[in-house]
């Protein structure tokens, strides 16, 4: 039996020296290796030898079956080692050709436009003040003037982490830890910002999107300078020509509170599609800090007072490069995001 397993190894062995092409490989290897191949076969026929020379034999079989594993292996590699040198070799290979070149990422137009924001502000003098997502039930309204079960409420629509906690709803939390953490000193800056609102998608609504909020607090701080301060910013971003208008409005943080909007960049206030048709473009609320606010913040409201504002990010980003639909912004197409 041994005799017969060293004869069939050698003949197993010429016979893989034999397979020239790498088609030829799997017959090879089906013949000898394969589950019903030679090799396999002999295992098979175990059963009918004596007990004494099972052992042995089968030992021999491992072995032969490894030798042949390998060799196959090491066969299989030098023909493919050998096709690649041919197509090389056949193949012309222009080195003078300009390389493939390397398309670099580029910034998100969401941080584009936080990014332009940021730099406006800070020529008028504005901090950045960043805050924490996730909010307290505390923070998010009580402190701004919303307490529980007030009907106010109802203008966030809410994700809740816990009874007590919240994915923020808005900026304005920022409002009370800035002034927290200022201690009684004058205050300009900005907190940019996700928010999250347990909302429905729509082309114009994200549960996920920016905002950018803006706080002044100081002494004899008015109305006025927060138009002033609105008007800047909209000719700075949109255009030396735009026009404001400030509608009264209610938010429970400001009073009195307002709405700005600006004429339509694209129809000039005539009335087009993207203002629906009425020649004006929402920018965001705003309004005078709140006493009850200022007072949260640690500042007394006889002798501060302050203006707050909110804007979104990718509403007026959709309107400057008339983006028709918010959902565009976070669908991660490259095809969408190359163009910006
Ligand atoms: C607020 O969130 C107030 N905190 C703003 C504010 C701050 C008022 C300070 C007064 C003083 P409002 O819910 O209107 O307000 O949101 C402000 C802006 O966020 C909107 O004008 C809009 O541009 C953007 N925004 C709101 N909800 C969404 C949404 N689901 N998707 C995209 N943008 C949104």
């Amino acid at each position: 039996m041994l005799e017969s397993l060293d004869s069939l190894q050698k003949e197993a062995m010429e016979s893989l020296d034999r397979v020239a092409g790498l088609e030829e490989l799997p017959v090879w290897y089906r013949e000898w290796l394969g589950r019903k191949g030679r090799v396999t076969d002999l295992s098979r026929g175990l059963g009918g030898l004596s007990p004494e020379e099972r052992p042995q034999a089968g030992q021999r079989i491992n072995q032969i079956k490894q030798g042949l594993e390998q060799a196959f292996e090491a066969h299989q590699q030098a023909i493919e080692n050998r096709a690649l040198e041919a197509s090389l070799g056949s193949e012309a290979l222009d080195i003078t050709l300009p390389g493939r070149p390397l398309a670099p990422g580029h910034l998100h137009l969401t941080t584009q436009t936080l990014r332009r924001l940021r730099q406006i502000f800070a020529e008028m003098g504005f901090q950045v003040f960043e805050t924490p997502e996730v909010e307290t039930d505390e923070m998010n309204f009580e402190m701004l003037n919303i307490p529980p079960y007030h009907p106010a409420r109802d203008m966030w629509d809410t994700f809740w982490v816990n009874d007590q906690v919240v994915l923020r709803t808005h900026t304005s939390p920022g409002q009370i830890r800035c002034m927290r953490q200022s201690k009684g000193q004058p205050i300009r800056v900005i907190l940019p910002g996700k928010c999250y609102r347990y909302e429905a998608i729509t082309p114009r609504s994200e549960h996920q999107f920016f905002q950018m909020e803006g706080l002044v607090v100081g002494h004899s701080i008015r109305m006025t300078d927060l138009i002033g301060t609105i008007r800047d910013f909209i000719r700075k971003m949109y255009g030396e020509s735009r026009k404001l208008r400030i509608r009264g409005s209610y938010f429970p943080f400001t009073e009195p509170s307002i709405e700005v909007d600006m004429d339509c960049m694209l129809c000039r206030g005539k009335g087009c599609r993207v203002c629906k048709h009425t020649g004006w473009l929402e920018v965001g609320g705003a309004g005078m800090v709140h006493p009850v606010v200022l007072q949260n913040g640690g500042y007394d409201p006889e002798e501060w007072s302050g203006f707050a504002f909110g804007m979104g990010v990718e509403r007026p980003a959709m309107l400057h490069h008339r983006i028709e639909d918010i959902r565009f912004f976070y669908g991660n197409d490259l095809r969408f995001l190359r163009q910006f």
